[in-house]
């Protein structure tokens, strides 16, 4: 691991404010770096005022600034044009915004294909759909390492197909879909593909076009960024034909006493004030992986991922869910331990500073297909440390014990 950690780390005040904290909830959440905190401080301390509604040149330098993120997002996903990025709140509500809106096209009769191994946020707001459109609601299937094979992604797609929505990166077990595959296949029935890119795009690099998905969602806190802005990519052709989301201002052209008609993309999705400084702490982080250098993340996440699944699986009566090669899970590590709650051992876990997920990690579906009802997950970032796998698995070791287990 070439990289000067401990440089890297000086650059995250959380580090600095908590250092025995072993912070391992990555895919819920990362920390943020000084560069992106100081980019909202500087927005609104600098720059602040509504974008894109001033003539007076304080707020054409919020919209500059708010442009200028949605570029930084069109290039860091390779998309062909900024009309194509919608600034959202998150991951959630991009998805909500397709549902919402490429939704209305749907019918009684047709059918929406999502994977059982999907987070909430990618299958509620299609089974709505499908109570609203009288769409019917097909599943995806997975095998017990939480895999999708083409066989299960065809058994599930059809002649009547509209939408197929299945994550790139699991938030459970950290298995990776072949998007491209299920984008190209979803195309010979004339249906879109929706990539949920809330786990990939922050680990990987995830171009659009390449993939040739239809659409993407994704959140800036999981990427180094703030809470409160996320984006929706989608193709030009596809949103031009959506209607609106949400209406209000911003959104419109023009607007008389019998109705209105509709800003151009990608306005015509983001009604109201936006989030600014948020946009500027993402394009803040987007700058913090070209600094860092994405190659270089990856391959220490890599490297502390096969750690991680050395130490995990050297551990006694703990069990691995997903599949078996270290670097399939890319960071994302599920486990129970026999005999006792993971809300226990996040507990016991907690009070030796060790930050872990435990329950269902909104994807309720995917515990029952893999027949468990809650697990404990570990979940990587480049930051994490050597130090904090082994204080995660030290900790582990002692937790049978503390629970009055012999061994
Ligand atoms: N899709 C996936 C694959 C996710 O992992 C998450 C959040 C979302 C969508 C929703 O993202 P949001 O930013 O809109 O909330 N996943 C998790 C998690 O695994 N633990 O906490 C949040």
């Amino acid at each position: 691991m070439s990289m000067d950690i401990r440089k890297i780390r000086e650059q995250f005040p959380l580090f600095s404010a908590r250092p025995d904290t072993a912070y391992l909830d990555n895919a819920a959440t990362t920390q943020k770096p000084f560069s992106v905190i100081e980019a909202e401080k500087a927005y609104y301390e600098e720059s602040n005022a509504n974008p894109l509604r001033g003539l007076y040149q304080l707020s054409q330098k919020a919209t500059d600034i708010y442009e200028s993120a949605r570029e930084a997002v069109r290039d860091f996903i390779h998309a062909g044009s900024t009309e194509e990025i919608v600034f959202t709140r998150n991951a959630t509500e991009s998805l909500n915004l397709i549902a919402y809106s490429y939704g209305t096209l749907l019918k009684e009769g047709d059918e929406i294909a999502v994977s059982v191994t999907e987070h909430h946020s990618n299958l509620i707001p299609w089974q709505q759909l499908a109570k609203r459109s009288g769409a019917r609601l097909r599943y995806i299937e997975c095998d017990d390492a939480g895999s999708i094979s083409e066989e299960a992604f065809r058994a599930a797609v059809g002649e009547r197909t509209r939408i197929a929505a299945v994550t790139q990166l699991s938030n459970v077990l950290g298995s990776e879909n072949d998007v491209a595959l299920f984008a190209k296949i979803a195309h010979e029935y004339g249906a879109v593909f929706v990539c949920d890119g809330a786990q990939s795009v922050p680990h990987m690099p995830v171009e659009v076009q390449a993939l040739d998905v239809d659409f993407l969602v994704f959140s800036g806190h999981k990427m180094y960024g703030p809470m409160g802005i996320g984006a929706l990519y989608g193709k030009k052709a596809l949103l031009n034909k959506m209607p609106p989301f949400l209406f209000g201002g911003e959104m419109i052209e023009y607007v008389s006493r019998e109705g209105a008609t509709w800003a151009e993309l990608p306005h015509k999705f983001e009604a109201g004030t936006v989030n600014a400084a948020g946009a500027a702490g993402l394009k803040a982080a987007i700058d913090f992986y070209k600094a860092v250098g994405f190659e270089e993340m990856m391959k220490r996440e890599q490297a502390l991922g096969r750690l991680a699944y050395d130490m995990l699986r050297m551990i006694p009566h703990l069990t691995l869910i997903g599949q078996e090669e270290a670097d399939a899970h890319h960071g994302i590590f599920s486990f129970t331990l026999e005999g006792v709650h993971p809300h226990d051992i996040s507990e016991i876990l907690s009070s030796d500073g060790v930050c872990i997920r435990a329950g269902h990690h909104c994807a309720q579906v995917l515990m029952q297909r893999l027949k468990v009802n809650s697990t404990v997950r570990a979940s990587l970032s480049f930051y994490n440390t050597e130090e904090e796998i082994r204080k995660l698995a030290e900790s582990l070791r002692t937790v049978r014990r503390r629970m009055g287990y012999a061994e």
